[in-house]
């Protein structure tokens, strides 16, 4: 009886385990009928030059992608390849591959590496393991390996570009030969996918010379087919549930799981009439394996709002076809799929892609075949061409895909029939979750985490008739928090326009509920509760000092020696945004003399705006004597900017200080980051 009652256990937990296991292996090789006879899927290698080997591959293309937009680029340049050149090209997700097999590339054959930087001038979390082998590595040979290079970043942080800059030195100091000069995107200037376009066009002159190839024009090929299938069943589905990516051969340390955690409370922490922030308290008691540590960022997953969805799905003229359940099959065995099969085109556009955000010209260009009419067809070859046009265009209306199909039919009802589903799922981008600072402790409520957000929206055409564009995360979260205030006092505030599915797909986040997962950052509080601290914040950047504070006051109330602490606070108003104020009076009384609050209010007096930086100069000798001492601890959390003006403050302070010169500064300021005593959390 033992043996048939764990038979049947396994059996069970089998169909458990398999029934939806991930985004491209479902029942891929069971259904439809004709896949019957496909080869089975073998492990797939991770040896590069072997992959390129068996798939018969000129080019490979690898990515480090931390929100999506190399990946992007990857995706498209392997597409463009053998449709304009019949170059045989893989996107590759640099965790997927053994990092050494870059060395067994044939010299007939050329990578390319599209990367972009993250944190402060880190690498993605899928480019970590190539990260940590090109540092570790000295000893072997890669004088066979011909490659492009392109990274992603942004001038206004620190470390410009800086991850693209370290790897490319490194491969060539094993032997390596770039091709090209490295190419540069600058989002801080909105470029990044023009400044992709132009490395492209030298890419490909490039590899024409290389490989002797002509170039046609590119035909449309689907790189995966959608299959209707109204066999599936709704259990059998991907209705919305979000689906965590793997990087690398080891479990991922970085994130939990990703769970629909209940929301404990949801308030406005603001007194504007038309801005919000936003406290929301999640509860993680039944999630054991959902843990955080004081510091830690949360990832919110959004979904997209119904009026974006629906505009979409009316344009392409799928109304009837919405709910029916799709198979996106890959055309060549071994395509990663973006998004998760089987599924439905109203699950793809509410959860899985990012369809509100803009499209870009060479998708304009694209679209331009498949119009339903003449006249569109003529204003998206004219707009894909004309930079300029296009970028008013997008700066004017804020073009997502739904819109810009809309408004190149003009009046006209006639859908975009013939659009292939596969394009429009190729041109979007897979939804990314959307991180935000922890604001709780985890020592004060180990089971319940806060995080506070500020309702992100930005204004496209300044001066003339404003159009809003809605922060997707930030106004979702409004909208929950709106469904679950029961004070009508809290409604006061503005409303929550838009609107969404908020009991989520297959009723899963009923009861008020958000998918989200943890992600482990470094940005900690000293090990020593004695050390002192200096806080500098501005708006929601008090978020992960919330969570300092109330940690440094428990371990005050449970009698530890908790060292003094100093927090610098910006905003504009002090009866509008000055957040937690109640809270932090509360906790001046808890800390006493160990904690000094200096605000600086921008708005408060209009001939003299004073911001968090103007406040750090005024205390600079105190802050510089303190840093030197050598067991106080910086944080700065904010935006790029304010944290750029801080560090410019602080650091004029120390070469008066200490009578050093500009290379002495930044030595020690290093020395600082290196170990751990200088921390930002910028964004
Ligand atoms: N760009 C840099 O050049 N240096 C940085 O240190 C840097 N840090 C960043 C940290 C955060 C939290 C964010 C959101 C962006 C940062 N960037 C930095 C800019 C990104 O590299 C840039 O937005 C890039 O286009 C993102 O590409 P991805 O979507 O492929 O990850």
């Amino acid at each position: 009886l033992g043996v048939v009652a764990l038979g049947s256990i396994a059996y069970l937990l089998r169909s458990v385990t398999f029934s939806k296991s991930g985004p491209y292996e479902y029942k891929l090789y069971e259904r439809p009928q004709e896949l019957l006879n496909s080869k089975k899927l073998q492990p797939a290698t991770r040896n590069i030059a072997q992959k390129l080997e068996e798939d018969e591959k000129d080019v490979v293309i690898f990515w480090g992608s931390q929100s999506g937009t190399a990946e992007g680029f990857a995706t498209r340049l392997a597409r463009e390849l053998p449709r304009r050149f019949g170059i045989q090209a893989i996107a590759a997700d640099l965790s997927d591959f053994d990092p050494d097999t870059i060395a067994l590339i044939p010299r007939t054959k050329f990578a390319v590496f599209i990367i972009s930087t993250y944190g402060e001038g880190d690498p993605s979390d899928n480019t970590t393991e190539f990260w940590n082998f090109l540092h570790r590595t000295s000893d072997i040979s890669l004088a066979r390996l011909r490659y492009f290079a392109f990274g992603l970043g942004n001038k206004n942080y620190k470390y410009y570009n800086r991850v693209i800059d370290v790897v490319t030195a490194l491969l060539n100091k094993l032997g390596a030969h770039v091709l090209l000069p490295v190419g540069h995107a600058d989002d801080s200037l909105g470029t990044t996918e023009e400044d992709f376009l132009e490395w492209k066009k030298d890419v490909f002159a490039a590899l024409k010379l290389e490989l002797d190839v002509a170039e046609k024009d590119p035909v449309y090929e689907p790189t995966f087919r959608v299959m209707e299938d109204d066999s599936l069943t709704i259990t059998d589905l991907n209705l919305g549930e979000p689906v965590q990516r793997e990087h690398g051969k080891k479990p991922n340390l970085v994130c939990s799981p990703i769970r629909p955690l209940p929301i404990k409370l949801g308030r406005d922490l603001s007194n504007s009439a038309d801005r919000s922030c936003i406290h929301m308290e999640l509860d993680l008691s039944s999630y054991p394996e959902v843990k955080y540590k004081t510091g830690d960022h949360i990832a919110i997953w959004p979904m997209n709002p119904d009026g974006e969805v629906h505009r979409l799905i009316r344009v392409l003229g799928f109304e009837q076809r919405q709910n029916t359940p799709i198979v996106l099959l890959p055309c060549v065995s071994g395509t990663k799929i973006k998004v998760p099969t089987p599924t439905t085109i109203l699950a793809l556009f509410q959860y899985y892609l990012e369809i509100c955000a803009p499209v870009s010209r060479e998708t304009v260009q694209n679209l331009a075949q498949f119009a339903p009419t003449l006249s569109a067809k003529e204003t998206l070859s004219k707009l894909g061409k004309d930079k300029e046009s296009y970028y008013k265009l997008l700066l004017d209306k804020h073009i997502n895909l739904g819109r810009l199909l809309e408004y190149s039919i003009g009046g006209e009802r006639t859908p975009w029939e013939s659009l292939p589903l596969s394009f429009v799922i190729e041109s979007l981008a897979a939804m990314q979750p959307r991180y935000y600072s922890i604001s709780s402790s985890s020592i004060v409520q180990p089971r319940q985490l806060s995080l506070t957000v500020a309702v992100s929206d930005s204004y496209v055409n300044p001066g003339h008739s404003l159009e809003r564009i809605p922060g997707l995360a930030t106004n979702y979260m409004l909208a929950l928090k709106h469904a679950i205030s029961a004070d009508p006092a809290q409604l006061k505030t503005r409303p929550a326009d838009l609107t969404y599915p908020l009991k989520g797909p297959n009723d899963q986040l009923q009861s008020r509920r958000i998918y989200a997962h943890i992600r482990h950052s470094r940005f900690k509080l000293p090990v020593l509760t004695s050390s002192k601290i200096i806080m500098i914040a501005a708006g929601t950047g008090i978020a992960p000092f919330r969570g300092f504070l109330h940690e440094r006051a428990r371990f005050k109330a449970m009698g530890r020696e908790v060292g003094s602490m100093h927090l610098f606070f910006g905003c504009r108003l002090s009866g509008e945004d000055y957040l937690y104020q109640d809270e932090l009076k509360f906790l001046k009384e808890s800390l006493g003399n160990n904690l000094q609050i200096v605000t600086a209010f921008s708005r408060e007096n209009p001939d003299c705006k004073v911001y968090v930086q103007d406040r750090i100069q005024e205390h600079a000798q105190e802050l510089c004597t303190m840093l030197m001492d050598g067991s106080t601890y910086l944080y700065i959390c904010g935006s790029t900017k304010m944290a750029r003006a801080v560090t410019t403050a602080l650091g004029n302070g120390l070469l008066v200080k200490k009578n050093w010169g500009d290379s002495q500064l930044r030595l020690w300021m290093e020395g600082q980051k290196k170990r751990g005593a200088w921390q930002e959390d910028v964004w």
